[in-house]
């Protein structure tokens, strides 16, 4: 009996493991575990075997696949002969230097968050109360307030910025107060402004799912030297975007790049610590078969996208290709992963958000310059998301007004106005922008 009990078990796991393991591999370390007693692994398999050596140190006989580093270009070369071929974008390196070591940093503390007791709400160290709730109405988290630091710093301190804005700030601030100098004019000759998300799918923090940063430069329009902020030199179309990127923080960290000319990216190489250039001159397929929605939102969205989505999954086909959905809840990863595969990301409109999610001038417009840099496109539905004007304020723009609490509100809807945001294959955007055209509007 106890016999038969004990076979019946092994035909489980059995079971259980054919169902988790692919066959192939089943089969595999069924022999492996049997073929074992008769022949040595190869020197590779030893290797990785043997927690003495590390397999991917130079001196160690090479492994599967040749793992030998790549003879790859650094981030730093890569900008100095950018900004060397271009005049127009001298400047521009240091300060994208000193973002990548930012994003580097901010990879460190995403991927200690958790030994680090770095999670959860922030508190004010002086007062113990939770922090502020930020303009978009949710508690600060305590790796948004760190990473929002990190930024803030790197941008300003670099020396070519003079004013930032925030997802973590409600209106932007000038380098001079960023950087705590008494005079703020001493930062203000810095010729370009900049925007960012610092920690972009905050809600994957949690579960130690991807995320990432996301970061869009402007030239300011202000007169150097001068010393008041000049919001109007945030409100610009996307299309003004000198550069644009963001950092991917998941099974590697990924830096994706734009100065206007093309999209390159580096990964970061965990020993050196440094950027790498693994991905020259990215291209997107014209035409790809991954979508990125959340679907749980389907009856919430107007009919052209209800009837895009509906559409390509009745037909199971997109691009020729039978079609695969993957949402993994953060705009950089998710976006990321289109740009290296072909198909389309989308956050449309909903009933309760008319205008979606994403905010148009640190989401929306620096990931499309990346994706329209890349072969691809990035729309509204109705328009092309780099042509949006965010709203200006209605007076002359410059702070110091007497109704200053109305003043920063206005500038507020500017900074953080959302669109809908489809970017991915010109082929797949073009599809659901006629979905837009035939479907009418008058519900989005
Ligand atoms: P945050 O920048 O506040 O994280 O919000 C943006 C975002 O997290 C995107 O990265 C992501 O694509 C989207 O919101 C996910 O929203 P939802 O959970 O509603 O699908």
């Amino acid at each position: 009996m106890k016999a038969r009990r004990r076979a019946t078990a092994l035909m489980a796991s059995a079971v259980v493991l054919s169902r988790t393991l692919p066959s192939a591999a089943f089969q595999s370390c069924a022999e492996r575990s049997r073929d074992t007693r008769r022949s040595t692994p190869s020197s590779s398999l030893q290797s990785s075997l043997d927690p003495q050596i590390d397999p991917l140190s130079p001196t160690s006989s090479p492994g599967p696949a040749g793992m030998k580093k790549k003879d790859l270009r650094t981030f730093q070369r890569f900008l100095e002969v950018e900004c060397w071929k271009s005049p127009s974008i001298r400047g521009l390196d240091r300060t994208l230097l000193s973002v990548a070591d930012a994003c580097k940093q901010i990879n460190r503390i995403v991927q200690r968050a958790q030994t680090d007791d770095l999670y959860g709400a922030a508190v004010d160290p002086l007062t113990g109360e939770l922090a502020e709730v930020n303009v978009q109405g949710e508690v600060q988290q305590q790796l948004d307030v760190l990473c929002n630091t990190l930024m803030l710093r790197a941008f300003c301190g670099s020396g070519g910025v003079c004013a930032v804005a925030s997802e973590e700030e409600p209106i932007p601030r000038s380098c001079g107060d960023v950087m705590g100098y008494e005079n703020e004019n001493v930062i203000s000759d810095g010729e370009y402004v900049a925007v960012f998300d610092p920690i972009d799918g905050s809600k994957n923090i949690d579960s130690s799912l991807p995320v990432g940063t996301v970061f869009g430069i402007y030239r300011s329009p202000a007169k150097s030297g001068s010393s008041k902020l000049h919001i109007e030199s945030f409100l610009q179309r996307g299309t003004n975007l000198v550069a644009s990127g963001y950092c991917l923080y998941s099974a590697t960290t990924v830096l994706v790049l734009t100065l206007g000319s093309g999209v390159h990216g580096f990964t970061l190489d965990p020993d050196k610590q440094t950027f790498l250039q693994t991905h020259p001159n990215m291209r997107i397929p014209d035409v790809g078969n991954l979508y990125s929605f959340n679907e749980a939102y389907y009856r919430d969205y107007g009919e052209p996208v209800q009837r895009f989505l509906s559409n390509m999954k009745e037909s199971g086909t997109m691009g020729g290709k039978k079609v695969s959905a993957r949402y993994v809840g953060a705009l950089v990863a998710d976006v990321h992963n289109v740009l290296i595969n072909g198909g389309i990301y989308g956050y449309p409109a909903t009933r309760d958000d008319p205008n979606g999610k994403l905010r148009l001038l640190y989401e929306s417009a620096p990931m499309a310059m990346v994706m329209e840099q890349a072969g691809g496109a990035g729309s509204t539905g109705r328009g092309r998301i780099l042509d949006v004007l965010p709203p200006q304020p209605s007076q002359d723009g410059v702070t110091g007004h007497d109704d200053e609490s109305g003043r920063d509100r206005e500038i507020e809807k500017g900074i953080h106005v959302r669109v809908p945001t489809f970017l991915g294959s010109v082929e797949n955007v073009f599809e659901l922008d006629q979905f837009h055209k035939y479907y009418g509007d008058d519900d989005e």
